[in-house]
């Protein structure tokens, strides 16, 4: 008897103790905004977990401006939380804010976006997709569905953003070998369904001979729809679309026919986010790349998953 009360009493203790250093944690989130139906799900996936932990989360939204995100990550180490996430709204321009995190002892752990920095011992760690691999992924269906010979418009996302270049570069990688797939137009629709509709009525305007549209998310291709509707054209069908996300209003325009494919980007990081940084808090040692598997969706499966969609 004596034996049992001793290991339920090591239980109670070893179990009082990770709730107490989950609860008494305050962690500064820099979050770029709510641009898009997949920022946003990031947002309450990360939200979510810290309340699911009873981490204390100072939650900051930059509205799309690097500086404001500069002043947030400030603000986190003048009030001496135990970390840092940060979803970076472009690649570059990071070291020294980042260089008094460090000095600070503060971990910042980066989600869904990489950046460039001279020393990446500047952050503990990045989490998030392979952004250039969804480039490829992207560029592979558009040889196969264009059998190598078509126009293309792009939609890019945020200038600078990790997500924009790193999507460019992976589509260019693969269509490189095809110099029957052209480039025609590509322009920034900042990831917004508003400018997505915008720029693809100037591309339709300048240009009738267009064959697919490679758009670097969901959202821009949703407006870039209206806007091939609106010119009278079947969207799917004479301008085939493939993007990147995989949220539920992409998913909604593959089973309606108006979108053929999309190469999913999970946006659910909120429990490895919490596990690393946790980790590097308690002095453990973090893998430096935490990359979540992604793959292509396309048109005839959409109708099979739409309901089991978590964002
Ligand atoms: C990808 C993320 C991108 C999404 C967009 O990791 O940074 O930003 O693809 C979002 O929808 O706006």
């Amino acid at each position: 008897m004596k034996k049992l009360s001793l290991w339920l009493c090591a239980i109670a203790l070893s179990f009082s103790s990770f709730v107490a250093f989950a609860k008494d944690l305050t962690i500064g989130f820099s979050q770029i905004g709510a641009e898009s139906s997949w920022r946003t799900a990031e947002t309450k996936s990360i939200k979510d977990e810290a309340e699911k932990r009873g981490i204390k989360l100072q939650f900051s939204d930059a509205q799309q401006k690097q500086e404001n995100q500069i002043k947030a990550i400030r603000s986190f180490i003048a009030q001496g939380v135990d970390g840092i996430i940060l979803a970076p709204v472009v690649q570059t321009g990071w070291e020294r804010v980042l260089k008094e995190a460090k000095k600070a002892g503060i971990p910042v752990v980066l989600v869904d976006r990489t950046i460039t920095v001279s020393d990446d011992s500047l952050y503990t760690s990045f989490v998030g997709s392979d952004l250039l691999f969804e480039g490829r992924m992207a560029g592979a269906w558009v040889v196969q569905d264009l059998e190598g010979y078509g126009n293309v418009v792009e939609l890019q996302g945020t200038p600078g953003a990790a997500a924009a270049l790193d999507r460019q570069k992976g589509f260019k990688d693969m269509i490189q070998y095809f110099p029957g797939i052209k480039i025609t137009q590509s322009q920034t629709g900042d990831f917004t369904r508003a400018k997505g509709k915008e720029v693809m009525e100037a591309f339709l305007k300048s240009d009738k001979n267009i064959d697919l549209l490679f758009s670097h998310n969901d959202d821009m291709a949703i407006g870039a729809i209206q806007a091939i509707k609106e010119a009278g054209l079947k969207p799917g069908k004479d301008i085939k679309i493939i993007s990147v996300d995989g949220v539920k209003d992409g998913f909604t325009a593959m089973v309606n026919g108006e979108l053929n494919a999309t190469v999913e980007c999970n946006p659910l990081l909120g429990p490895l986010a919490f596990d690393t940084l946790e980790q590097a808090i308690d002095g453990k040692k973090v893998a430096k790349v935490n990359t979540v598997r992604d793959r292509i969706i396309t048109q005839d499966e959409a109708a099979s998953l739409i309901d089991a969609r978590q964002y």
